[in-house]
Formats: structure tokens, sequence, C-alpha cells
């Protein structure tokens, strides 16, 4: 299976995030890059070419995209590094439903009060570089693609910062732009009548669900840890959900307990794969934080549920895109992946 990737995603050095109020040390690291590339040396392996932002804007809101692309230039310029002492922008204001009640609100003037705007909660910073790999992982879900459709069974997308927490308007979960809905996009204006997404990260992906969430051409189907047990993203990932208008049955959500471990966690992976099997075309939002060592899940999958997973979407026969999601066990990350590509390939 080809590898795509970009040295630029290295660029987003998240530094902390802010959990609870207290700043603690960034899991979504540029060394996920690394790792994963050394464990997948036996593959070919390709440095994404530049695509224009076109299926990158049916995707998300250009407000979104002008608000990413400036943000951490503009917090260079204002008062903030005095002020603050760092770099990142934190957004501290969140203007819901709550603060609005119904009013029309006018745009905060302040970057800071601007954030909250787009970024829905306080662990995704942006920084300098945060831009550029965002928009570098874009282009590396875009190759693959491309590998796809050129004849490829299947192409590997090193993303990097992950995707599957954005939708169109705003950004959270270590995510700023959705790499796999844009993958699907591009498959979707290829040709392919009936694209599915099937997403294995332990999280539950819900940014590539709003932005399909009435389309009756892109089925989601995910697979997580249970949102009504406490985890993120907290609001989204329950079964109850299966989209709405012409998109109503064309999402499917599997939570999952605690302690899930291989054997139910493959057969969820085998029921998404049995509800797209007629799809024509897969993206697979391959994050493998549900694995036992990751400090962010608790499903206890081993490397031989990710070859299995592999093996039971690579069966399904038609032409993937992987993309690469969550994941933060440096140690194990890359041969859990390597795993996963070597059941998919069959
Ligand atoms: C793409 C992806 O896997 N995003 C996961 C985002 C989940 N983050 C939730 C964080 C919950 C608190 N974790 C505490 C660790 C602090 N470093
Ligand atoms: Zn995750």
């Amino acid at each position: 299976i080809p590898v795509v990737w970009s040295p630029a995603t290295r660029r987003h050095v998240p530094r902390h995030e802010v959990w609870v109020g207290v700043p603690t040390p960034g899991t979504e690291v540029p060394e996920r890059v690394d790792v994963i590339l050394a464990a997948l040396d036996g593959h070919p392996t390709y440095e994404a070419t530049p695509h224009d932002d076109g299926f990158l804007r049916t995707v998300h809101d250009g407000e979104l995209l002008d608000f990413l692309a400036t943000a951490a230039e503009d917090w260079a310029a204002g008062p903030y590094q005095e002020l603050v002492g760092q770099d990142r922008v934190v957004p501290y204001f969140f203007p819901t439903g709550a603060l609005l009640a119904g009013m029309p609100p006018t745009p905060a003037a302040a970057l800071h009060a601007r954030a909250g705007s787009y970024c829905y909660d306080t662990m995704t910073l942006v920084g300098p570089g945060t831009w550029e790999a965002a928009r570098a992982a874009v282009d590396v879900a875009l190759t693959a693609a491309d590998l796809v459709l050129a004849g490829d069974c299947a192409a590997y997308a090193l993303c990097r910062p992950p995707g599957h927490h954005v939708t169109s308007h705003g950004y959270g979960g270590s995510c700023y732009l959705n790499n796999a809905a844009v993958a699907a996009e591009a498959l979707l204006a290829a040709g392919h009548e009936k694209v599915a997404i099937v997403d294995v990260d332990a999280h539950h992906g819900n940014g590539t669900q709003a932005v399909f969430w009435e389309r009756p051409d892109v089925r989601y189907g995910s697979l997580h840890v249970d949102p009504a047990a406490g985890w993120f993203p907290h609001v989204f990932g329950h079964a109850s959900e299966t989209g709405a208008g012409a998109g109503a049955g064309t999402t499917r959500n599997l939570p999952l307990p605690e302690g899930t471990g291989d054997g139910p966690w493959v057969g969820a992976v085998a029921e998404l794969a049995e509800w797209v099997a007629d799809c024509t075309a897969l993206v697979v939002s391959l994050g493998v934080d549900a694995a036992g060592d990751d400090p962010e899940s608790p499903l206890q999958v081993t490397e031989d549920g990710f070859r299995a997973a592999g093996r039971v979407l690579g069966d399904l026969g038609v032409p993937s895109v992987l993309v690469q999601e969550g994941g933060y066990d440096l140690t194990n990350l890359g041969r859990l992946v390597a795993a996963y590509l070597e059941g998919h390939a069959g």
C-alpha cells in the first residue's frame, strides 16, 4: 500500500492543551509522523503534491478557513505575546446558543474573543505552523485519493494534524481541517456515486458526521467509546444519531463500552463493513487510539485487532483511502498502523 506524507505536517507543534482549565502536555505531537513513517518503511512512499482549495471549500466554510490561515500571524502581530507570554491562540469566550439567546451577534473585534466562534474546546490551540501543517495534511489526503483514482486498490494518507472532529464551521479535538471529508468529496467528484466513510478512531468523528448529516451520497459509520460514559466528543456519537433530511439513515454509530477488547471491537467493524458493502469507494478514518496503551481511550484493542479490522475492510474490495486520525502511544503507534495496512492489503 502506497504511503503519502508531507514534511510540512510536522510544523504544527501543539506544545500544550488546556484541559479543565489546566495546561497539560499536547498529545498530538509531530513525532507521530516519524514513528509511523519508520514503521512503514517497506511501503512505497510519496510526498504529497499541492492541490487547490476546491474540495476543501466544498467541505469547509470560507470564514473558518480564513480564520485558521491568519490567526497565528494576527496573534503574533497583536499584544498577546507580551500580555500572556505565549504564541498560541487560546479561545476563552464561546458565543454558544446560551449567550446568543436568539439575538444576532456582531462578530467580535478582538482576536482572543473571535477564536471561540470557530473553536469549540480549549484543547485545540493554533500557533505558528498550525495552518501550514493542517493544509499540508489536506494535500496528503488528496494525493492519496489521486493514487486510488488512478488504480491503486488502497493508499494510506499519513495526515497530521487529524481531522474527523472538524465540522464545516468549527474545529476542535486536536483537529483543524477534515482530511477524510475532503478525500470523500474528491472520490465523489471523480464519479463514485456511493462513497462510505468508516471511522475506527476511538472517538466519534462528530465533524465528519456533521458534514455529511443530510447527504444521501455519503454514508458515515463509526465505532467508538461511548460518549454516554463521559468520553469526547461528549454530545455526539450515540446510536440514536442516524442522519436527517435526504441523509436520513446514512449515518450509523456503534458506541462501545470501556474495556471492549478485540472480539467485540472487530465485530463492530464487521457490522459497519456489512452496512457499507454496496459502496463503490471507501474512506477509512484510521485512528489507532483504541489501542490498549493509548492514553486517550479505554477500548483495549491490540495489534491483532487492528490487523483483523484491516482485513474486514480490505475484503470489501473497493478502492480505499486510509486517512490517519488519532493514536497517541508513540511506542506502539507505528506497528498498529502497519498491522492495519497489512490486514487491509490482505
Ligand atoms: C483525533 C482525536 O483522536 N482526537 C481526540 C481528542 C480527544 N481529546 C479529549 C481530551 C480528554 C482529556 N485528555 C487528557 C489528556 C491531557 N493531555
Ligand atoms: Zn481519537
